[in-house]
């Protein structure tokens, strides 16, 4: 069966076949929706029902030709957040409303009716300057902010709700009896799918009929639009044509295609527009299948002739509408008023939580494989790091590494001692993640199985019995991880006694969990399989993978007693999976335009919550081209473009959050060193970047953990008032101190930065030079150039010698990268805990200092007074960049009053001054005074 399985999966397959997935046109509720509203049926707001309570104000909406009533609620929510929602008023049955996904029942604040005329109704939340205006028909509402309007609701009519019905069938059995006739017409057109729905050979049977929604939002100045992933798009969404729509649809699609709409691998319906002055948010909270469409009005300027003599303009500000269609469930949505990107980005977190502090070997570098052959493999892949001086931090099993892809187990022969070979990763400071994925082999003698079966844990089928399909074990049945029961379960199988053979420095890897399903409709399960609750899969589709990865993720806490912080990568993810660890791009391709594609696709899952996220480096296909490559020189071709590639994208992946090496099965090896030695030196130089860099990186960390700021920032997040930035997405921030613009593109010889900023000055990361802001400089570049800047203003915190993981790095000192302002001043910070447990929130074990230079003195202070880390590492270097004259003298000056001088060596041409061969604790106060 193994045998099989792998056949009808070719692993080798070049392009995605799209022939497998749906498009808009192949996609029933869409042409549903797009027939009726050509048909441009209004709603009606009832206002004389309106009712209010403490935490919202309810009213009916009618439609003019259904007339079943709909019950719309609207919260003013803390934080300048609106909730509406908009359900049936008395459906047949109740509609699935997504749990889980909100931290906590959102504060309400209590909106205030204000005076409306007789057709609208005002709601102000009494403190800020925000109001909603309903208009009652045809049915709008307005969010306006100092008296403009920002965001119109329904002002295109596109309101859609299918009420559920009872199968016409048994309607007109039983209007029979009532002898009344019924009108079938709706139900007669099979291609309407109403009840029933056909995409090549699956059918699937809808039991609750027809139940999807539609909703349209106009932002007003609003050209830019980002978000809603999981796309291999570019950063700024565009606009969509007929018949095209941005789709959120967790699928597997091994290879996908780039430049394109379709669903792959995770969904967050969250998008956020952006102009000048500017930042909202909408959040759509549905876990169906959901299509967005997007379509921008540009400014208009009308010259209006009947005015007079003088002819008087009229300017209309442009527009983007936002139509946003789910298969079922409710309307749910909130609104993110900014209104700076911060201010959204601090609305979202609180509504879905923040991204989860990892364990900090989690930022170091990791070595996968599909898969590592055996024990002696992992021993002399892990030596290999060592001989060739390259630090890593975690080794990477995939599925050959269990008992014929049961999870939770080991390959005997392989493996035959994994604790043994996890006490030799532990010897070296490094940790094992091992796979595991959603499917469980059928299979009497595997207790996971037997246990999960006995327990009614697998989602089921239209018979009521455990849903089997295909997957890499062969038949498999499916945890139903939506029951809390089985995630509660599952959770406990991670518990040292019952996972034989792990300990605790294994960590985890979901993988498959859109679900992907092999001979499934668009690789995945059939939409009417059953979950807890008795609620469709259609429901919740997009979900599914989110609660593999919250109970993968409470399982590690679990283990050690919700003492240390877990790391679990998972490909699936929804809205708030960054509570529960990292996200990978999926099965990408290796060609230059992948390599490009990954820097708008990570910063599109940074602004929706999802910090940590990566690319794959060295992706599936690599392997091709890299035989390719060898004939090429063979033929006399200069250079080896395919080696080249490898290395651009190691040093792509060193300034992006989660950096990994992976490869496919069947490939010839790619570990760093196989490559020559001058490539061995430019990855070896690229990941130890990355490892100096890790205080930064873990400041950054703690920054999106606390206050929710993503890591990697497009650069309108940080330039929100330049234009330019807007629609940049081959270079962005990390923070708001790092400039990196990777090289992208085979045999670069120069890469044109965009330094924005006006009033900013930037420094070149190596060799110090300066450029103001406010224009594109032509950066020559070699294959060991990886083109990063420093921001004028800002202080980094490094490491001065890097180790062979992160674990030998505790006790080494720090330097501090002082880049001054235009100003001659500048700001940083570090945080610093254990690494790996909760002590930092429990018992506040951590130090969070806070670095500022100003009129010639730098100033070690603490950021905040609650925490508590004993270190004794030291700063032992500091660097200032754009320090303009020579000092005469530096001192430190410590806290208990002693001053000390300091060496220094200065560089006039480049403005740079150096102190070495410091001793000053980082957890303690002193200045650095230069004179
Ligand atoms: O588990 C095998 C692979 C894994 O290496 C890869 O990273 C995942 O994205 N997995 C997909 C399944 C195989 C896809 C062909």
């Amino acid at each position: 069966m193994e045998a099989a399985v792998k056949e009808e999966i070719s692993v080798e397959d070049e392009a995605v076949d799209k022939n497998i997935f749906r498009d808009c046109n192949k996609i029933a509720f869409y042409r549903r929706q797009k027939q009726w509203l050509s048909k441009k049926s209004t709603y009606q707001a009832l206002l004389d029902s309106v009712t209010t309570d403490e935490d919202s104000t309810r009213f009916q909406i009618i439609n003019e030709a259904s007339k079943v009533p709909l019950l719309a609620e609207i919260y003013g929510i803390e934080g300048n957040i609106f909730r509406l929602k908009i359900n049936e008023e008395t459906p047949l049955k109740p509609r699935f409303e997504v749990p889980d996904v909100l931290t906590s029942k959102p504060s309400t604040v209590r909106l205030i009716s204000c005076s409306g005329d007789t057709g609208s109704l005002i709601l102000a939340d009494g403190k800020g300057d925000l109001k909603c205006h309903i208009t009652a028909n045809p049915f709008k509402v307005d969010l306006v902010s100092e008296e403009e309007v920002v965001i119109s609701i329904n002002s295109l009519g596109q309101l859609y709700f299918e009420h559920l019905q009872i199968l016409h069938k048994q309607r007109a059995a039983k209007e029979n009896e009532e002898e009344t006739s019924v009108d079938t017409s709706q139900e007669n057109q099979e291609d309407l799918g109403l009840w029933e729905e056909k995409f090549g050979k699956f059918v699937d049977i809808k039991a609750n009929g027809p139940s999807s929604i539609g909703l349209d939002f106009s932002l007003h100045g609003f050209e830019h639009l980002y978000g809603i992933p999981q796309h291999a798009e570019s950063h700024q969404l565009k606009n969509t044509g007929d018949g095209d729509a941005y789709r959120l649809y967790n699928l597997d699609v091994y290879g996908y295609q780039i430049y394109d709409k379709m669903g792959i691998y995770g969904s967050v319906p969250y998008l956020l527009a952006h102009k000048l002055g500017r930042t909202i948010g909408i959040f759509w909270l549905n876990a169906s299948e959901t299509l967005v469409e997007i379509n921008t009005e540009p400014a208009v300027e009308y010259t209006l002739t009947q005015m007079g003599p003088v002819a008087a303009k009229q300017k209309v500000r442009s527009r983007t509408h936002v139509h946003w269609m789910s298969e079922s469930g409710i309307i749910d949505v909130f609104l993110l008023t900014g209104p700076t990107p911060s201010d959204v980005f601090k609305q979202y977190s609180h509504l879905t939580g923040t991204q989860a502090m990892p364990p900090l070997f989690s930022l170091g570098y990791h070595q996968c494989r599909w898969n590592y052959e055996d024990e002696q493999d992992v021993k002399a892949v892990d030596a290999g790091f060592d001989e060739h001086d390259i630090p890593y931090d975690a080794m990477w099993l995939d599925i050959e590494h269990t008992e014929g892809k049961r999870y939770f187990t080991w390959d005997k022969n392989r493996f035959p001692k994994p604790k043994r070979m996890q006490e030799l990763l532990r010897s070296k400071k490094r940790k094992l993640v091992v796979i595991s994925d959603p499917h469980i082999k059928i299979d009497p003698d595997y207790s996971v199985y037997v246990k999960a079966k006995d327990q009614g844990f697998f989602v089921k089928n239209q018979e009521g019995e455990d849903f089997e399909g295909v997957c890499w074990p062969g038949l498999s049945s499916y945890l139903d991880f939506t029951n809390p029961k089985v995630r509660e379960w599952y959770s406990s199988l991670f518990a040292f006694p019952v996972y034989q053979g792990s300990t605790d420095i294994l960590f985890l890897w979901n993988d498959m969990n859109e679900p992907s399903v092999f001979r499934g409709p668009e690789q995945t399960m059939q939409k009417n399989a059953i979950h807890h609750g008795n609620w469709e899969h259609r429901e919740l589709h997009n979900i599914y993978g989110f609660y593999h990865q919250m109970a993968t993720a409470e399982g590690l806490i679990k283990r050690s007693k919700g003492k240390e912080r877990p790391f679990v990568l998972t490909r699936s993810f929804f809205a708030g999976s960054q509570k529960y660890g990292a996200v990978w791009t999926g099965d990408n391709t290796a060609e230059w335009s992948n390599l490009k594609i990954s820097i708008p696709m990570l910063l599109t899952l940074s602004i929706t919550g999802i910090c940590f996220c990566g690319g794959k480096m060295s992706p599936l296909r690599l392997e091709t081209l890299i035989s390719l490559c060898a004939s090429f020189i063979q033929s006399g071709f200069i250079g080896n473009p395919e080696t080249e590639l490898l290395v651009r994208w190691y040093q792509a992946g060193a300034y992006q959050p989660f950096f990994r090496g992976h490869a496919t099965m069947n490939t010839k090896r790619r570990e760093p060193w196989l490559f020559g030695e001058e490539h061995t030196r430019l990855i070896r130089e690229a990941i130890r970047e990355r490892y100096g860099l890790l205080p930064y990186w873990y400041s950054l960390f703690y920054h999106a953990h606390v206050a929710s700021q993503p890591v990697m920032r497009p650069l309108w997040v940080e330039f929100p008032d330049e234009l330019k930035t807007f629609d940049m997405e081959d270079e962005y921030m990390l923070g708001s101190a790092l400039l990196v613009h990777p090289v992208t593109e085979p045999k670069a010889t120069t890469v044109d930065v965009f330094l924005p900023g006006s009033n900013e000055v930037w420094y070149d990361y190596k060799t110090f030079a300066h450029w103001e802001g406010g224009c594109t400089v032509k950066i020559p570049v070699a294959l060991d150039t990886i083109p990063v800047f420093q921001r004028g203003g800002s202080v980094i915190p490094i490491k001065t010698t890097v180790g062979k993981s992160t674990g030998w790095m505790t006790e080494s000192s720090y330097g501090l990268r002082v880049a001054l302002s235009t100003k001659g001043s500048s700001v940083g910070e570090l945080y610093l805990d254990d690494g790996h447990s909760f002590q930092y929130l429990h018992q506040k074990q951590f130090l969070h200092r806070k670095f500022s230079f100003c009129s010639s003195v730098l100033i070690n202070s603490s950021a905040d007074q609650r925490g508590r880390y004993p270190s004794k590492c030291v700063v032992e270097k500091i660097l200032v960049l754009g320090f303009r004259k020579e000092p005469s003298s530096v001192t430190t000056h410590s806290s208990d009053g002693k001053d000390q001088p300091v060496a220094f060596t200065y560089c006039a041409k480049t403005s740079t001054l150096s102190l070495e061969k410091l001793s000053l604790n980082i957890a303690t106060d002193w200045e650095v005074r230069i004179i």
